[in-house]
């Protein structure tokens, strides 16, 4: 086989927040396969905390402070970046928030925070990056999209609609831009022990697991949480040329979730 399909050699890759979690995994799992490092979170402690990780893992991560839902900030990291680093081959839009509140008790503007760093910002940094991708003849981006972009549940209904229209705004960058060979791609992460799913894993009082763990380890056939590390190769097949005639497909790497009913109570 060969492996060459799978090299990222000489790649620019802008991992957006990914000072730790997903994106960071992410981002080390790209470096891996040769790629270069840039990536982006909120604020300066934020990506001073990234950078001295990316170094402990011996990676020269490039980082910047860009609030990914201001465009002009965008627009400006992405001269940046270009002039530092060089022009991006590979996006993935990994920034994201959610807000866990019952859709009636949550205000519009909780519901509009949460669309605008989940779908509205994917849109920002993917718009900023393209044209560039198309003078160099093509690009990978791979919007990190969720259970939630196929399913619903209670208290997440901004989070679900910005994932949903996350799946939706991947098919159309991939129909409007495969001509340019740009392949865009989803990665459907199921449940991952994060910061973002601590709240969901933590022990009772009396020691026992959440309910929601337990809910979970039953609606995986893996019978487990996913960890960051499983969506490294995924990550990677959707940032290599082994997957340049894969264009709009969401991939989900969910242990089984999404085809399981569940295990019987
Ligand atoms: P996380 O631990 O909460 O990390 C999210 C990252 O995004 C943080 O670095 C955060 O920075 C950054 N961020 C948030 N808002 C930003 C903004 N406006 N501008 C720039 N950076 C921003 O989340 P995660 O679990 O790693 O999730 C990463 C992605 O995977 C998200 O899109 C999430 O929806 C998705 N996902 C997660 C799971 C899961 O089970 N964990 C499953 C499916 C999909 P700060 O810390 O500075 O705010
Ligand atoms: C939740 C979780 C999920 C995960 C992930 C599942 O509250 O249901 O946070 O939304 O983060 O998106 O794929």
């Amino acid at each position: 086989m060969n492996n060459e399909l799978f090299s990222l050699n000489g790649r620019i890759a802008w991992i957006t927040g990914a000072s730790y979690g997903i994106g960071f995994t992410i981002a080390k799992a790209l470096y891996s396969a040769g790629a270069k490092i840039v990536f982006n979170d909120i604020g300066q402690e934020q990506v001073d905390k990234g950078l001295a990780s990316y170094k402990a893992e011996g990676i020269p991560a490039l980082g910047y402070v860009c609030d990914v839902t201001d465009e002009n900030a965008v627009n400006a990291t992405a001269v940046k970046i270009e002039k530092e680093a060089g022009s991006v081959d590979i996006l993935v839009n990994n920034a994201g928030i959610i807000k866990r509140i019952p859709m009636t008790d949550m205000s519009a503007a909780e519901f509009r925070q949460v669309i605008d760093v989940d779908l509205n910002a994917p849109f920002i940094v993917a718009k900023a990056v393209i044209p560039s991708m198309i003078k160099k003849g093509g690009g990978k981006i791979i919007n990190i999209c969720s259970m939630m972009s196929e399913l619903g549940r209670e208290t997440v209904s901004a989070y679900a609609a910005a994932k949903g229209g996350l799946k939706m705004l991947t098919k159309n960058i991939a129909s409007e831009f495969g001509q340019y060979n740009i392949q865009c791609n989803g990665l459907g992460p199921g449940y991952i022990e994060t910061p973002q799913t601590d709240p969901l894993r933590e022990k009772q009082s009396d020691g026992s697991r959440h309910p929601f763990d337990q809910f979970i380890i039953a609606k995986t056939p893996a019978a487990r949480w996913g960890k960051p590390h499983d969506l490294a190769g995924p990550a990677v097949f959707l940032a290599s040329a082994a997957s340049d005639f894969v264009n709009g497909h969401i991939l989900y790497v969910d242990g089984g979730i999404l085809a399981y009913i569940g295990k019987q109570p």
